[in-house]
């Protein structure tokens, strides 16, 4: 858009009927139409008389309403709700012996990226902390094209074949007739689908579980889910599968803080990644390759074409190639987040597909999509979607294209020559094909080696920690509590017992259930030889540090000055930040007389907010929280999330009244003794204190 810098009169600031006129001058730009022309006043449309009807000759007034009208597009149909972000893909070394991939060719090279992060059922403007799939989406824009990894949090599916999508979906999202509920699997439609799924077993541990419930973008996992392949110069072909790993290590929250932070700040996730960026304090994650050969597809005892599996990483290490560093917010959510167009079919030289059945449907879906999303096929001429790479093709026309081919030539074979000709194909660098040997009758048949449903789901339960089978054990009994008719919470319940027998006998307690369970025909026997994978438990892969985290401090007037900034100069030391808790957000007066500022009045910074908190009022500031709602809820929450509470002796007060304080224990530091804010973060390092949830029922 032009703007014009142009010296205009000023006008009063108000109007005759004392409405606000703002107006352009200096180094304020006019206001003018998408057509350039300047506008006088953008208050009033234009009328017969100041009381009489409207000009139909406004034609600011209806351009402008115009395109008002048509600002919304629509909403992806899953993994509406996103937020997105620019960054960088660094390559270590070299990897040429395994890929031809441009990207992987230097050591220390760096490509742009941009990544966008989902939940899939909630719709646009659904809150953060659904109990749902993350999407990890990244667009790497490399030299020899955009390549695109359409991952998630969780390195499995629900469903074996693409043509159950669209009942995956219909299931999962908001039932039709009633349009509820938003953003949750707690209801009929989806159960009764999943029960009906028992491919879909192994997923639902890993739903059931915290990864379905992260603290942050930053602490979560990314998967490329299926086998792909990488193909070096000389034509060879490994199999891999596509990790990224988060620098600051696993972190999930409990259900209930899941469940009121959606109150709280229902864009927790944004607002994190946001700060993050913002903050300097740049989000990463490593690129981690399984690489296999078919001798191990061959022998491995699931089929590597089947996504609701995945290949331990005790059996195949995952190599680290790279890092995904994420630097720089959108400058305009629409034009970057919302309009960005991930599609699996997006790949690059020495990048190629295998024949998994869910990823040959994707293929198809993500372009299909994108045109309906953007309007038309030149939805790559968008600056987010278009190569960063030198492109040349003969595509033409649609709706809205802004960059047609110049000169006269349109097609190829043409004898124009040389640079009048246009491009012409490359057979030295141009995408190849893995030529793999395809033969078979056409049928509509599942393979039999997708059959084993249950194996997997029962290794992924086992290599829990127990604290982490519990929240599996919780989730289920909530979800399956949200569903009306009893015959579905008892047809999921009968696949239980191939899983875990103790898990079902727990469900099925927690259920109520009257009668015994009846275990499901399994269309295979599940194996019970699968080791424990220490990889797929959060809590095993938790951070060294307590760096990245957020520590609420509540204060009062009259906090201990030298204590509050000991105990910020330890937390900030650690790469960990501060948010001040204070009864109003204009802060306090410290012991001293000093200001301290707040970010948040109680109320509207409740302790679920952050992963530690610190309460030090003075003993006269406490007593002004006792009858204060809000500050009890924050010492009662923080105890039940099993967080790190850093306290002052004038604290207790509080804690009686809010009836924890006979329940304190070692996850309770003392800030006041030599060395108590320092204790307090090393305490923190461990982000709860698992301990303390065994003394309670949830
Ligand atoms: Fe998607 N998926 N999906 N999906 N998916 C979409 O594409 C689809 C699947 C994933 O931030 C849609 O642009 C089919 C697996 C992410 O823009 C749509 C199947 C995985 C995103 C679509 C799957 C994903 C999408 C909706 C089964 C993990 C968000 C809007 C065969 C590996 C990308 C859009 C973003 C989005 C189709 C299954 C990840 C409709 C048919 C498995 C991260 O095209």
């Amino acid at each position: 858009m032009k703007t014009r810098k142009q010296t205009v009169q000023k006008r009063r600031p108000g109007g005759a009927g004392g409405e606000t006129h703002q107006t352009a001058g200096g180094e304020v730009p006019v206001l003018t139409t998408q057509q350039g022309t300047p506008v006088s006043d953008d208050q009033n449309t234009l009328r017969v008389g100041p009381r009489g009807p409207a000009a139909l000759e406004d034609f600011h007034f209806r351009e402008k309403i115009f395109h008002f009208d048509h600002e919304r597009i629509p909403e992806r149909v899953v993994h509406a709700r996103g937020f997105g972000a620019h960054g960088f893909f660094e390559n270590y070394r070299p990897l040429a012996d395994i890929t031809a991939a441009d990207l992987f060719q230097r050591g220390g090279e760096k490509t742009p990226a941009f990544v966008r992060f989902s939940t899939v059922a909630g719709n646009k403007g659904s809150a953060d902390l659904a109990r749902d799939v993350r999407g990890f989406a990244v667009k790497l824009y490399t030299k020899q094209g955009n390549w695109d990894i359409v991952g998630n949090n969780i390195p499995v599916f629900f469903i074996q074949d693409a043509m159950k999508f669209p009942d995956l979906v219909h299931a999962v999202k908001q039932e039709p007739d009633r349009d509820f509920p938003q953003a949750a699997t707690a209801h009929d439609n989806f159960w009764d689908f999943i029960s009906l799924m028992p491919e879909s077993m192994h997923m639902i541990m890993w739903a059931m579980s915290d990864r379905a419930i992260p603290r942050s973008f930053r602490f979560m996992e990314g998967f490329g889910v299926h086998t792909y392949r990488l193909v070096n110069a000389a034509g060879k072909s490994t199999f891999v599968k596509f990790h990224w790993k988060p620098k600051l290590g696993l972190q999930s929250v409990l259900w209930d803080e899941a469940v009121k932070i959606n109150g709280a700040d229902p864009d927790f996730h944004r607002r994190d990644l946001w700060n993050a960026i913002q903050s300097g304090s740049y989000p990463e994650w490593e690129l981690g390759l399984q690489l296999f050969d078919e001798k191990f597809a061959d022998e491995f005892e699931f089929d590597v074409l089947d996504a609701t599996k995945l290949i331990p990483e005790e059996q195949v290490p995952v190599r680290r190639v790279g890092r995904l560093v994420l630097t720089r917010c959108v400058d305009n959510f629409f034009a970057e987040t919302e309009q960005v167009a991930f599609c699996t079919n997006n790949i690059v030289p020495g990048v190629d597909f295998s024949n998994d059945p869910l990823l040959q449907g994707r293929n198809f879906s993500y372009l299909d999509t994108q045109v309906k999303r953007l309007g038309g096929p030149n939805f790559t001429h968008i600056p987010v979607n278009a190569p960063k790479c030198p492109f040349h093709h003969f595509q033409q026309d649609g709706h809205m294209p802004m960059m047609n081919p110049k000169g006269r030539v349109n097609y190829e074979p043409n004898s124009w020559g040389g640079a009048l000709g246009g491009p012409r194909e490359s057979p030295e660098i141009g995408f190849r094909s893995f030529p793999a040997e395809e033969q078979g009758p056409k049928v509509r048949e599942r393979s039999e080696s997708f059959a084993d449903h249950y194996s997997q789901a029962r290794q992924f339960y086992i290599s829990q920690t127990q604290v982490e089978q519990g929240h599996i054990a919780n989730a289920l009994i909530f979800e399956l509590s949200k569903v009306e008719r009893l015959e579905i919470r008892t047809r999921l319940v009968s696949h239980l017992p191939h899983i875990d027998a103790k898990l079902a006998d727990r469900v099925a307690k927690g259920l109520g259930f009257r009668e015994n369970i009846q275990t499901i025909q399994a269309a295979k026997k599940p194996a019970a030889h699968l080791k424990p994978s220490k990889a797929l438990s959060i809590i095993q892969n938790g951070p060294a540090s307590f760096a990245g985290r957020k520590v609420g401090i509540l204060v009062t007037d009259g906090t201990d000055r030298k204590l509050f900034d000991a105990l910020r100069k330890e937390i900030e030391g650690e790469g960990a930040t501060i948010e001040v808790v204070a009864p109003v957000v204009g802060g306090v007066t410290a012991s001293d007389g000093s200001l301290i500022e707040a970010q948040q009045k109680i109320g509207g910074g409740p302790s679920v907010l952050y992963d530690a908190v610190a309460v030090i009022p003075s003993g006269k500031g406490c007593e002004s929280l006792l009858k204060n709602t809000a500050a009890k809820n924050f010492v009662c929450d923080a105890f039940a999330h099993l967080k790190f509470v850093g306290y002052v002796e004038a604290a207790m007060a509080l804690f009686e009244k809010a009836g924890i304080a006979a329940d304190l224990d070692d996850g309770f530091v003392p800030l006041a003794k030599p060395r108590g804010p320092a204790t307090f973060v090393e305490s923190c390092r461990k982000l709860r204190k698992w301990e303390r949830e065994k003394t309670m029922t949830v």
